[in-house]
């Protein structure tokens, strides 16, 4: 079977050190997360950040951070959000792109999130991938709902974005998408229909993120994983990013999955800032 890429999602912008006393919070904290989880096997770091009371923040100086400690130790690829938090202006969450990540994230359409609402308008999904085409930043594509299959087909129709295409089928957010089978493999099956070259990862929430992540893997598909969407390990055990990493990876050798390795992730997904300037 084809290698598994793994994502490791490490902080997102929900979850709290209230609500996981293992969370990574501070740069040095993201990047020792990142760097461990590389070691385990995951290949790709998604990172979010806070500030000093632990709110979620739009500081490119701490993303800098997170990323050149990184990448002073592994050549993971690192990949900032452009999703931010809820309430983020689109200036603060676009601001990213400018430290020139390998990849980011790109959003496909507005849904209720939880109590909230996610905005992305199309002209800032426009903006976004322009913006990152321009830059060799590679987006991955974050679907919540079936509808935002038809909004990434017109774009990637038209060049907004280029394939192959790096998609991560996000199941189970209150609002989008429910974490069941027969949904992802319809959505999948969809971008096929369309004649869509891509490459797909699936995250899930709370407790989805292992069955789906689990049918990720024997569909041959890839995973994100990390307690940006989940906070447990089993049932009232608090996961970390490594636990939860190195169960996929146990996982993976058990179905006979390989372990992707970086220049597999690079060149499979076709990563410009790597290919051409043959960084770290
Ligand atoms: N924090 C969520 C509202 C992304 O990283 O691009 C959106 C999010 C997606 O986490
Ligand atoms: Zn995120």
């Amino acid at each position: 079977m084809e290698p598994l890429i793994i994502t490791v999602a490490l902080t997102g912008a929900e979850v709290k050190v209230s609500d996981n006393p293992y969370l990574p919070v501070t740069p040095e904290q993201i990047a020792k997360d990142a760097i461990e989880c590389y070691y385990a096997g995951a290949r790709i770091a998604h990172i979010h950040v806070r500030d000093n009371e632990g709110n979620p923040s739009a500081d490119i100086n701490l993303f800098k951070k997170v990323k050149d400690l990184i990448n002073k130790e592994v050549p993971m690829l690192v990949q900032f959000t452009t999703g931010g938090a809820i309430g983020m202006t689109e200036d603060e969450r676009a601001k990213v792109l400018e430290l020139l990540p390998d990849m980011a994230t790109l959003n496909m359409g507005s849904i209720n999130f939880g109590n909230e609402v996610f905005i992305n308008s199309l002209n800032f999904i426009e903006k976004l991938a322009l913006k990152m085409k321009e830059l060799n930043i590679k987006p991955e594509i974050e679907i919540y709902d079936f509808g935002m299959l038809e909004t990434l087909v017109y774009y990637v129709k038209r060049g907004y974005i280029e394939e192959p295409v790096w998609v991560d089928f996000v199941l189970g957010i209150k609002g989008g998408a429910p974490a069941e089978a027969n949904i992802l493999i319809n959505m999948i099956d969809y971008l096929k229909l369309k004649g869509i070259k891509f490459y797909w990862s699936v995250a899930s929430v709370g407790k989805n993120q292992l069955p789906m992540n689990i049918l990720a893997i024997v569909l041959g598909g890839n995973v994100r994983t990390g307690l940006e969407d989940n906070i447990y390990y089993h049932k009232g055990i608090f996961a970390t990013n490594l636990s939860l990493t190195q169960r996929i990876v146990r996982i993976a050798n058990e179905v006979n999955r390989p372990i992707a390795d970086i220049d597999y992730v690079i060149n499979t997904l076709n990563i410009k800032s790597r290919l051409k300037n043959n960084l770290p």
